[in-house]
């Protein structure tokens, strides 16, 4: 043995930028990798970045596999190191350059640890090692697979055991990972949208708000809203007649069909008109005060809503309201999203007026800084604590057995702090 170990920097040039973008399929390829060239696998941790990008470590008794990857430009850069003589880290260059399908590979093999330029040390053994440790046994395995959502300055990882569902519709990726913490949960683009363990705040929230402060809401209109959860908790309410939700991507309903059946369960409710089209055409085109409550369920403005987040678009949803019409929308977070959340009341102030415009909070611990913002705004002025029925909504909560949306927090959630306020006053 000329050194202690072998080094191989590795790049991988023209890869396929899907494969280098799933996180799930490069884990497996690297521990594959690892195994196939003769090592034994300890540990591995791999995230994936929002939008895009994988970084990971295999660490092996011989070593590491290290890789990080730029699925933009198709290209992957990867360190093999191995120690001792067992493991030949060219197999795993081989099987990595075709797992990721590159259409060119380059790798430098540096000899780490030079035996001619090391000199032994004699020291004790037994002085160095923790009490608890021992040469003996399999080393343990374990997995560590996080989605992140981040921003330049803010990240939110959920450690998860892989993607249940992971396609590309006509306007975005849709995604469901199997969450550790939160159960299943549905992204889009990278951006979180629901899981099953705290959807529940997300959609009490947007829906009984209004729906406990209008005097007699008949007809209520959802944008987006494609899990299914908005409708869910609407459909609550037998004032109701009916509930029309316009989602722009049937993937969105197949993946929540399929995997957050908890939330999609009310998507073939009898008064749910549930329509597969622009949500911004099917406002366009509807008549004059159609509509006692417009819910606009969207995503974030990137992507297919951008168009949700327009003033055009706001004030055909003021047209389509009836006289004593609600609009809810989802607001963003202040501290995540704080331009747009701005944006967002300045822009409802000049359509409904200073005062008919109230935001309030919830907390939501999947959505990045879990402070997420919600705009109320009335057409015919109906203030949101004031004209509410605080005896309606307690016996509502209690009858459902609701798990965050009460009486008191109907109230409490108008309250802003300071900083909130000041943003938007
Ligand atoms: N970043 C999260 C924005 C919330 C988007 N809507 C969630 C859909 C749940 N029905």
């Amino acid at each position: 043995m000329a050194s202690l170990g072998r080094h191989i920097i590795v790049e991988y040039y023209d890869c396929s930028p899907e494969i280098l973008n799933d996180v799930v399929n490069i884990e497996k390829s690297m521990i594959n990798a690892a195994e196939e060239a003769g090592a034994t696998i300890i540990n591995s941790t791999f995230h994936h970045f929002s939008p895009y990008g994988v970084s990971g470590v295999v660490v092996i008794q011989e070593s590491h596999l290290a890789i990080h990857t730029w699925p933009e430009y198709g290209y992957a850069s990867v360190d093999l190191f191995t120690c001792g003589d067992t493991v030949n880290p060219w197999v795993s260059y081989q099987l990595l350059k075709e797992a990721f399908k590159a259409g060119h590979g380059s790798a430098v093999e540096l000899s780490r640890g030079e035996m001619a330029l090391l000199k032994r040390k004699n020291f004790d053994v037994k002085a160095l090692r923790d009490e608890k440790s021992t040469d003996e046994g399999d080393p343990i395995k374990t997995r560590d697979v996080w989605f992140t959502e981040r921003d330049d300055k803010i990240a939110l990882s959920l450690k998860h055991d892989g993607k249940l569902y992971d396609v590309q519709s006509d306007y975005q990726r849709v995604s469901v990972f199997n969450t550790q913490a939160y159960g299943n949960m549905l992204t889009l683009d990278g951006m979180v949208m629901t899981t099953e363990k705290d959807e529940y705040v997300y959609h009490e929230m947007i829906t009984h708000i209004p729906m406990l402060t209008h005097p007699n809401p008949k007809r209520a209109l959802v944008i987006g809203g494609g899990d299914g959860g908005t409708a869910r908790e609407l459909l609550r309410h037998d004032s109701l007649e009916e509930v029309v939700m316009v989602e722009i991507d049937d993937k969105v309903i197949e993946a929540s069909k399929m995997h957050l059946p908890t939330i999609a369960s009310a998507l073939e409710h009898p008064k749910l008109n549930l329509i597969v089209d622009d949500g911004i055409k099917y406002v366009n085109d509807a008549a004059d005060e159609s509509f006692d409550l417009v819910i606009v369920d969207s995503t974030d403005p990137v992507g297919p809503a951008e168009g949700l987040f327009t003033v055009d678009f706001y004030k055909e949803v003021y047209r389509i309201l009836s006289k004593d019409g609600i609009m809810v929308t989802q607001s963003e977070s202040p501290r995540f999203n704080s331009k747009v959340f701005k944006e967002i009341f300045q822009t409802y102030r000049g359509i409904y007026g200073q005062e008919q415009v109230h935001c309030y909070l919830a907390y939501i611990p999947t959505y990045p800084t879990g402070m997420w913002s919600f705009s109320y705004s009335s057409k015919g002025g109906a203030h949101p604590i004031a004209n509410f029925d605080e005896a309606k909504s307690k016996a509502f909560a209690k009858e459902h057995r609701l798990k965050y949306y009460n009486e008191d927090l109907h109230k409490a959630a108008f309250a802003l702090p300071s900083f909130v306020r000041d943003m938007i006053s």
